[in-house]
C-alpha cells in the first residue's frame, strides 16, 4: 500500500497484535482518504465536518472498547489508543471529537448507567447516530470541577436542573449532554440531558484560534426538567466524572502523540530536501539536534504508552500514571511542533504544512482534561503524598 510508515525507532510494532495493527491501518486509511482533503478548508472555516460522524463511527471510533452486546466494536484499550493516534494525527478536533463520544459520553453510560439506558444509548452512539458532549467545566471552576455550582432539586418524577457549563466540546450539535450537578446535599450526579428538553440550550463558542474543526460551546440550564430515570445510578461523588477522565486522557495521550509524529514526518522530509548554503538544511547540525531530540522524545513516549496500554487492559493502570502520560505527550507534541515549525522556516506558518494547526491546536490539549500544571501536582501529590492544589490564604 502506499500508506504512510509512522516512526517506529525501537520496532514497537513488533508488540503490536495484528488486530491492533489492522485497526490502526483502517483508521489510517479512512483518515486519509475521507479528512485529510478536507481538514484545512474546515479549520479555517472554524467549522466542525459533520458529514465524517458516520465514517468514525465505522472506524470504530467511537467507543472502541465497549462491549459488542452494547453495539461497541469490543476492542482492547491499545487499539483505541492507535485510533486516536492516528485520527490526532491530522487534527486535534477530529480526535476531540471522538474522545468525548467514547470516554466522556459512551464510557459514563456503561460503566454507570442502568441497563435500560445502556441499551436505549450505546449503540446508537457507537454508530454515531446520537452524538455527545460532557458537562464538567463551568465559567468558574475548570481547574477544580468540585467547586461546581450547577445543581438539581428533587420534584417527584423529575428534577430540575439550574446552571451553566462552558467549554464544552460537541455542545452545539450533541443530541445528548452527560452532565455533572450537585443534588440538594451537595453530591455530584451524572444526568442524560437530552437535546429538546425545555429551558436547556447549546449557544457555540465563537473566536478560538484553536481546535478550530471541534466545535466547542456552553450548556445552559434553566429549570429543566430531567426524568429521574435519566441520572446514571452507578455511582456518585467527583471521583465519578474523574474516572470518565481517566479513560479519555489515556486517549489524548495516544493522540497527541501522533501530532508529534505528523510534525517530526513533516520536518524530517523537510530537511532532506531544502537546501541552504548549497546543501540540505538536514545536513547541519543544529537541525540535526531538532531532528535527534524529536525521535528520542516520540520513542520514549510510544514505550511509555504501550506499557500504560498493557496496564490499562490489565485494569491496572492507576490514575497517577494516567495523568503522568497525558502530561508528557502533550508536552512532548507542543515543543516537536514548534521545532517542527523552525525547520521550515517561513513555509511553516502556511496552511501547506500542518504543523502550525497542529501547534495551534496542543495548546487546547495541553490544556483541556487538566492542565499541564495540574498534571504536575498530581504526580508531585502522588510521589509525596502531600496535596499541594489549595493553599490557605
Ligand atoms: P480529590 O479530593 O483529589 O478527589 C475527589 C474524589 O475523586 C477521587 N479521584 C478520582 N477518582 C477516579 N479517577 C481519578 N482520576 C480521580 N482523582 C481523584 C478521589 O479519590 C476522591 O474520592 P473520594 O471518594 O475520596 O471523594 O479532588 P480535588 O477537588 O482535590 O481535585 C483533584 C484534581 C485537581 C486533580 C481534579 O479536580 C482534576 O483533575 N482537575 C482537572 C479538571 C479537568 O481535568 N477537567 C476536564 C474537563 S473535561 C474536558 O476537558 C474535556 S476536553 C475533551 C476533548 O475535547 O477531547
Ligand atoms: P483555570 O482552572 O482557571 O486555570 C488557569 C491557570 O491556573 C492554568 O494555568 C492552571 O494550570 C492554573 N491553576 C489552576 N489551579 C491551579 C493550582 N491549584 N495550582 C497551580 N496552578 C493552577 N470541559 C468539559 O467539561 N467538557 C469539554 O468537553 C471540554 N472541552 C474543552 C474544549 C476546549 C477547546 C477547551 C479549551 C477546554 C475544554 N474544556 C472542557 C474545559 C477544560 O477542561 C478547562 O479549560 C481546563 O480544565 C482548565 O480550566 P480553566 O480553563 O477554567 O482554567
Amino acid at each position: 500500500t502506499d500508506l504512510y510508515t509512522h516512526p517506529d525507532y525501537y520496532n514497537v510494532d513488533d508488540l503490536l497484535t495484528d488486530e491492533q495493527k489492522l485497526v490502526r491501518e483502517a483508521a489510517r486509511a479512512w483518515v486519509k482518504k475521507e479528512v485529510s482533503p478536507i481538514i484545512d478548508e474546515h479549520y479555517e472555516k472554524a467549522t466542525f465536518p459533520k458529514h465524517l460522524i458516520k465514517g468514525l463511527g465505522e472506524i470504530g471510533a467511537f467507543g472502541p472498547y465497549i462491549p459488542e452486546q452494547y453495539g461497541g466494536p469490543g476492542l482492547d484499550q491499545i487499539s483505541y489508543g492507535l485510533i486516536m493516534q492516528e485520527l490526532e494525527r491530522c487534527d486535534s478536533g477530529l480526535r476531540s471529537t471522538a474522545s468525548v463520544q467514547s470516554s466522556l459520553v459512551m464510557y459514563p453510560i456503561w460503566k454507570y448507567g442502568s441497563e435500560e439506558q445502556r441499551m436505549k444509548y450505546l449503540p446508537k452512539l457507537a454508530t454515531g447516530e446520537f452524538m455527545g458532549c460532557f458537562g464538567l467545566t463551568e465559567p468558574d471552576h475548570g481547574s477544580n470541577p468540585g467547586g461546581m455550582i450547577t445543581n438539581f432539586k428533587d420534584a417527584g418524577d423529575h428534577v430540575i436542573l439550574n446552571g451553566a457549563k462552558m467549554w464544552i466540546s460537541n455542545a452545539p450539535f450533541a443530541d445528548i449532554a452527560v452532565v455533572w450537578a450537585k443534588n440538594e446535599e451537595g453530591r455530584i450526579h451524572g444526568l442524560i440531558v437530552e437535546r429538546g428538553m425545555e429551558g436547556f440550550t447549546t449557544p457555540e463558542t465563537h473566536g478560538k484560534l484553536s481546535l478550530r474543526a471541534s466545535a466547542t460551546g456552553e450548556l445552559v440550564f434553566d429549570n429543566v426538567k430531567v426524568p429521574k430515570e435519566n441520572i446514571l445510578p452507578g455511582r456518585s461523588g467527583l471521583g465519578a466524572p474523574l474516572s470518565c477522565l481517566d479513560s479519555a486522557r489515556f486517549g489524548i495521550a495516544w493522540g497527541a502523540l501522533g501530532a508529534a509524529m505528523d510534525c517530526y514526518d513533516q520536518a524530517l522530509r523537510y530537511s532532506k530536501e531544502r537546501v541552504q548554503f548549497g546543501v540540505p538544511i538536514g545536513a547541519f547540525q543544529l537541525t540535526q539536534k531538532k531532528l535527534a531530540e524529536m525521535i528520542t522524545e516520540i520513542t520514549k513516549a510510544q514505550l511509555l504508552l504501550l506499557r500504560l496500554g498493557q496496564l490499562r487492559d490489565a485494569g491496572k493502570a492507576t490514575s497517577a500514571q494516567i495523568s503522568m502520560a497525558k502530561r508528557n505527550s502533550c508536552e512532548i507534541a507542543l515543543n516537536i511542533a514548534r521545532e517542527a515549525r523552525q525547520i521550515h522556516g517561513g513555509m511553516g506558518i502556511t496552511s501547506e504544512y500542518s504543523i502550525m494547526r497542529h501547534m495551534a491546536n496542543l495548546e487546547s490539549v495541553v490544556t483541556y482534561e487538566g492542565t499541564h500544571d495540574i498534571h504536575l501536582l498530581i504526580t508531585g501529590m502522588d510521589v509525596t503524598g502531600f496535596s499541594a492544589f489549595t493553599r490557605e490564604m
